[in-house]
């Protein structure tokens, strides 16, 4: 049973094949002067606090709050450590607002013990184009678990949101929550096998031996494809065109303007990498990869305390294979230095995984929506979205 998520406007488990309930918001918005004008209580030893994340201390704070208590694997092996910088770009896309960087503080010592945050994206669900929050970054500091701490944020985000007349949102969880739009798989391909053996993210497979699987891992030291080179600030509108127009075949989707690709996609060192294809012909912007930097830290290994890993974020192929487009992103995020390259099976990532020897990983990512129904959960590659 879910006590707090069953209050909540999301599709509930009892629902499910229940063709009747249509399609969209689950409750309508409120008059503004409706919405509650008081922030949530907290536990009496506790207070609110707005994160300033242009603010260098106030970044590191959410920073270190992160990297000691933020997701972690199954086996508790490995635990995201988002970069400062990451943080500052994922937090303040265009037309952010403050007020959903929100903080708990323990009173007397003024430290940092909790964090949610919201930012505005367009999201299009089939042919509505809804403006939502995509939530993020919840965590709770691991001596403050199981008070029902958690809610509460949720809610207070929620209030905030509401307060700029916005009433449905977007996440993703590893845990099964009411109800998913999508169950994602994770992906990995290997770049640094040596490396991802030592530290236990991967094991030498069955009949196999290091040199071998070195081997097998190999890539070229260069890409292949000509005109493959990174996104410059001039290609923010042709990047766009290539975007929307990919973008729009899939039932849940980002709705990206020019403006959210300038942000989200040019490149920005140790944060996100983005290449294209310029025909050499006709210079036409023909193709489109790009991937971010998310390392983990791995706990309690002697040798080594961080894994390099690249996520795939958004890809679009028309002239070059799709094979051929994400084999040249591997073997530049190679160069670069990153021990893995992993996928989620969104999109059409499912044409390229198997035969770039991905693996699937053991850990899995649930979408969802809050207050918008859809009769049914999609497939993975129904969703055109990819949150950080
Ligand atoms: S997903 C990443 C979440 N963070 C982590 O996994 C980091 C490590 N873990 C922690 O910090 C804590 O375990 C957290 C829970 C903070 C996750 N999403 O306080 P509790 C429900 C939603 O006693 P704690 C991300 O950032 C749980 O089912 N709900 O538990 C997206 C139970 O409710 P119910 C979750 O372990 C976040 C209640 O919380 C999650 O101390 C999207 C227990 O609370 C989860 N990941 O703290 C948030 N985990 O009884 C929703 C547990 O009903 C946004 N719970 O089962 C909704 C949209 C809001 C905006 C709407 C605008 C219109
Ligand atoms: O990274 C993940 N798993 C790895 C490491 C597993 C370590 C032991 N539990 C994994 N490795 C196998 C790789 C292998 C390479 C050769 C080919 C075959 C595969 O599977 C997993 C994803 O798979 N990551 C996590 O569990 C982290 C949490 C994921 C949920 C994230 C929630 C995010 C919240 C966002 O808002």
């Amino acid at each position: 049973t879910h006590k707090f998520w069953e209050t909540q406007p999301v599709g509930q488990f009892k629902d499910i094949g229940d063709t009747s309930l249509p399609e969209g918001p689950i409750e309508a918005a409120t008059p503004l002067s409706e919405v509650k004008q008081e922030p949530y209580n907290l536990p009496a030893a506790y207070e609110w606090t707005t994160c300033d994340m242009k603010s260098d201390y106030v970044c590191s704070e959410v920073y270190n709050l992160l990297k000691n208590n933020y997701v972690e694997d199954d086996e508790n092996m490995f635990r995201f450590n988002y970069s400062k910088e990451f943080l500052s770009w994922a937090l303040r896309p265009p037309g952010y607002y403050q007020s959903w960087h929100i903080g708990v503080r323990a009173k007397v010592s003024k430290k940092l013990v909790a964090f949610i945050s919201g930012v505005p994206a367009r999201i299009r669900a089939r042919d509505d184009v809804v403006k939502m929050a995509e939530i993020n970054f919840l965590c709770v500091h691991k001596k403050l678990r199981s008070k029902r701490l958690a809610p509460v944020m949720i809610k207070e985000v929620t209030r905030r949101v509401h307060l700029e007349n916005i009433w449905q949102a977007a996440y993703t969880a590893g845990v099964v929550l009411p109800t998913p739009v999508a169950t994602c798989q994770y992906w990995h391909r290997t770049l640094n096998p040596k490396k991802l053996i030592d530290v236990g993210f991967s094991r030498l497979g069955a009949r196999m031996t290091m040199s071998r699987t070195i081997k097998l891992y190999k890539l070229p030291d260069v890409p292949a494809t000509p005109g493959f080179r990174k996104m410059e600030p001039c290609d923010v509108p042709a990047v766009t065109r290539l975007l929307r127009n990919y973008l729009s075949q899939f039932i849940v989707a980002t709705d990206f303007d020019e403006n959210d690709v300038e942000h989200w996609l040019l490149p920005r060192e140790d944060v996100v990498d983005s290449y294209l294809v310029e025909s050499p012909e006709t210079h036409d912007v023909t193709d489109f990869c790009s991937f971010y930097t998310l390392p983990s830290t791995i706990l309690g290994n002697p040798n080594y305390s961080t894994l390099k890993a690249a996520y795939s974020y958004y890809n679009v192929a028309t002239k070059t294979t799709f094979l051929q487009l994400m084999n040249d992103a591997l073997i530049v995020a190679k160069q670069k230095g990153f021990d893995v390259f992993n996928a989620l099976d969104v999109m059409h990532n499912e044409s390229f995984l198997k035969e770039l020897k991905f693996g699937p990983g053991d850990g899995q990512l649930h979408y969802y929506l809050y207050n918008y129904r859809l009769r049914s959960a999609l497939k993975p590659s129904e969703l055109g979205l990819v949150l950080l």
